[in-house]
């Protein structure tokens, strides 16, 4: 049982097929035993990565309204969740609306989904990109991979491997920008390793969580890695034991659809490790309504 409500709302695009962004971001908070609300920015028949002919419905005018009427119905939230967004006007609404419902002890998260392998997606333009800062500025937590970790910091993209002092440098700059925490994806420091690093500015130095590297591009998990993390947080871990389970759930992930995926646009094999993923949460939950301070990271 819950001692504690966890609500949060997710500000994503709803791609129909294709498991990305909503169709992630749902089943795993729902798992993680937080109660999710959604505001989906566009609906499309699948996401953008690989697929031709997708219909795009642009939901950019009903988003005001609605977050108008949640506030009206009294919905509080713990945490503000934010990923891909279509047009620099999407972003700054979300500004607005994260602006709305911020109240003392709010978490917000941003994943600045931009692009990935050093490349912008082809729907990004420059005033996007600095609305995004924006947008960054006003989280708690970041959640980028490295190839918008340097856009937004405007920095050359590098391939990696990469080294600890250079990821730090970045972990420090996107704390830099307002958020306490940062967590960066697509670190390398070795070729067949691959992972995450984290930096929680309160307690200092940069962390590595990494695993042995499995070959192909996996739509989806970006996504994956978000909302495990900010699950972790809602059930009480620290920044870097939610970054080790979430980077552990990925890498289950992307070995299951490696495995069994005949192509991998059409995104990643999460459900099989749900229950995994659930009984992990569960195990920090328990621990947090044993102890008598019952301390969240939200
Ligand atoms: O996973 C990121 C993402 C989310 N939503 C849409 C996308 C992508 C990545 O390509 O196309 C619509």
């Amino acid at each position: 049982m819950f001692t504690e409500q966890r609500t949060c709302a997710a500000i994503h695009d709803l791609s129909g097929a294709g498991k990305c962004s909503l169709t992630v971001a749902l089943p795993v908070l729902s798992v993680c035993g937080v109660e999710t609300s959604v505001l989906p920015t566009a609906v499309l028949s699948t996401h953008t990565g690989g697929f031709t002919g997708f219909t795009y419905r642009d939901l950019t005018e009903d988003l005001l309204p609605m977050a108008r009427h949640w506030k009206e119905a009294g919905f509080h939230f713990q945490a503000l969740y934010s990923g891909f967004l279509g047009s620099e006007a999407q972003i700054d609404l979300v500004t607005e609306i994260f602006q709305m419902f911020r109240e003392p002890g709010t978490f917000v998260v941003v994943d600045p989904v931009m692009g990935d392998n050093g490349k912008l997606y082809q729907t990004y333009t420059e005033e996007m990109a600095q609305s995004m800062v924006r947008l960054c500025r006003r989280a708690d937590l970041v959640v980028p991979n490295l190839t918008e970790a340097c856009r937004l910091l405007e920095i050359p993209y590098q391939e990696g491997p990469y080294t600890e002092s250079f990821i730090g440098e970045v972990l420090a700059g996107l704390c830099g920008l307002g958020p306490g925490k940062a967590v960066l994806t697509g670190v390398y420091l070795e070729e067949d390793r691959l992972g995450a690093a984290c930096l929680d500015s309160k307690t200092g130095r940069p962390e590595f969580f990494l695993r042995d590297r499995l070959e192909g591009l996996y739509h989806g998990t970006g996504d994956l890695f978000a909302s495990t993390l900010l699950g972790g947080l809602f059930n009480g871990m620290s920044l870097s034991e939610a970054c080790d389970v979430a980077v552990e759930f990925t890498h289950k992930t992307i070995a299951s659809t490696k495995e069994k995926s005949k192509d991998f646009r059409f995104g990643p094999k999460f459900e099989e490790h749900l229950p995994w993923l659930g009984r992990k949460m569960e195990e920090y939950r328990k621990n947090l309504a044993k102890s008598a301070n019952l301390r969240y990271n939200i």
